[in-house]
């Protein structure tokens, strides 16, 4: 799989992103500091928050092959600046999350995540699990079998993307 680095405000839902892409349980965990551990690297919001702490964020994107920004579907407004992806020479996507939240605006998140500059945009909910298939499907390298490929049974499925992402 390919290794993807998760930014986005504090609350935009990356740290349960995570746990579901892993098909853990969801637990409400605050990101302390950037997490490199396997295929997926979780950062704390504030990263996105705080102008110095941005550009840390565009060199710690050298780990990563493609970058996911994400936005929630509640958030009230947008944090990224205009084209901000060109700050990092990594293919970035853009990820709306929280797309279950009855008061949530997924088009307008997406239209922000693209004036951003993501040309490809995902809309997911951990809750749900809507789609978390398609981020696999993204991430997806040769010779990687998601567990919906196979016939078996779920828990070898869930060892399965263990290993995929650890
Ligand atoms: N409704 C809904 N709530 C979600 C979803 N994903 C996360 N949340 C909630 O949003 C809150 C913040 O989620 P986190 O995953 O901790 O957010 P984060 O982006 O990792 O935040 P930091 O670690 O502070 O940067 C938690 O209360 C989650 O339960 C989702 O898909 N739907
Ligand atoms: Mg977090």
């Amino acid at each position: 799989m390919r290794k993807i680095m998760l930014a986005g405000r504090s609350g935009a839902g990356k740290t349960t992103l995570t746990q579901a892409l892993k098909g853990e349980r969801l637990v409400y965990r605050k990101t302390q500091y950037v997490d490199f551990t396997g295929a997926l690297i979780d950062t704390p919001g504030e990263y996105v928050e705080t102008k110095r702490l941005g550009y840390a964020l565009a060199l710690y994107s050298y780990e990563a092959d493609v970058v996911g920004l994400l936005l929630a579907a509640d958030e009230p407004f947008s944090l990224y600046p205009p084209c901000v992806t060109c700050m990092v020479n990594r293919e970035v996507i853009g990820i709306v999350t929280k797309v279950d939240e009855p008061d949530g605006n997924p088009r307008r998140a997406a239209e922000w995540l693209r004036l951003a500059g993501c040309k490809k945009i995902f809309f997911v909910s951990s809750y749900t699990g809507e789609g978390i298939p398609e981020i696999f499907d993204y991430l997806k390298e040769e010779g990687d079998v998601l567990p919906w490929e196979t016939k078996q049974k779920t828990t070898k499925n869930h060892k399965k993307v263990k290993k995929i992402i650890e």
